[in-house]
């Protein structure tokens, strides 16, 4: 079910178009997805920086087919993105999520926000927030990328998956007060307008940041690749290689650079 809706958070498309300085800005009640919009409508030929925002999504998704548990109250934002290439892999998810993680550092202090490589915000040691990035390619060549966020707020309420409720947190909880919500956008929103044209990697002037930031950083962590649970590595992950790959030193072995993986905390 998809509903264009004429305000968000009580806001005008108008309003928000103004705030964030940009063409287009598309609000929505409930929507399937907010980055099938944005792709829909990349498709269409939608300038860069687009957005699409959405109270709820009945059908939100994150990466590997993933669901995303978008009940009201949460952030739920795509923008649209075309950069003249698209490296791959590339660094986009992991320097979104860094860019993101940091202004909602610097707009909620005491939040103390974290990325868990590759595309997770965590909060007080738990999933707060995700980011999934799409790109159409025609060939080699990228046409256009959208990039998704979802940010817990208010609290969860009964609907979410029992899996999802042990081990997620929300900026109400974690800062005890009602945050705002277009606080939390405007905070993505500086966060991704900051990524401009995607570098061929994390720009060297965010290296501190990306350290600072690791929540995996010296963990004890599993990597599980394609083989799941089985084919689990363990050993330590020691950081962010400026390309975006997550850098993991095996019990046994030499160091490694793992570029697509679920890691857990051991
Ligand atoms: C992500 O995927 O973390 C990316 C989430 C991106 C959501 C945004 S919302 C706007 C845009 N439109 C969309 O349809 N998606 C984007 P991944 O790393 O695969 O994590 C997914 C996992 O997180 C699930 O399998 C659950 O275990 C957990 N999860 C689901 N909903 C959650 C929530 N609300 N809070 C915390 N954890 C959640």
């Amino acid at each position: 079910m998809t509903g264009r809706a004429a305000k968000w958070d009580g806001r005008p498309a108008t309003e928000l178009r103004d705030r964030w300085g940009r063409e287009d800005v598309f609000t929505y009640g409930t929507v399937s997805s907010t980055n099938d919009i944005a792709t829909e409508l990349a498709e269409k030929g939608i300038t860069a920086g687009t957005i699409v925002v959405a109270a709820e999504q009945s059908a939100g998704r994150g990466r590997s087919g993933h669901k995303w548990h978008s009940g009201k109250g949460g952030l739920y934002l795509s923008m649209v993105l075309r950069p003249a290439t698209l490296p791959t892999p590339s660094p986009l998810t992991v320097l979104a999520g860094l860019s993101i993680v940091m202004e909602l550092d610097r707009a909620f202090p005491g939040l103390g926000p974290r990325l868990k490589w590759p595309n997770d915000v965590y909060v007080d040691d738990r999933k707060t927030g995700g980011v999934l990035t799409e790109a159409a390619w025609s060939g080699t060549d990228v046409k256009h990328v959208t990039v998704g966020v979802g940010i817990n707020v208010r609290p969860l309420v009964g609907s979410a998956p029992a899996g999802v409720a042990a081990s997620h947190s929300t900026l109400d909880e974690v800062l005890g007060k009602n945050v705002e919500l277009i606080e939390v956008a405007d905070a993505v929103v500086r966060g991704l307008d900051g990524i401009g044209d995607v570098p061929g990697s994390i720009p060297r002037g965010l290296l501190d940041s990306l350290d600072h930031f690791d929540w995996l950083r010296d963990r004890r962590v599993r990597v599980l690749g394609s083989g799941g649970a089985d084919e689990a590595a363990h050993g330590m992950s020691v950081g962010i290689a400026p390309d975006g790959a997550l850098l993991f030193r095996p019990d046994r072995g030499a160091l490694r650079r793992v570029s697509t993986a679920t890691v857990e905390v051991e």
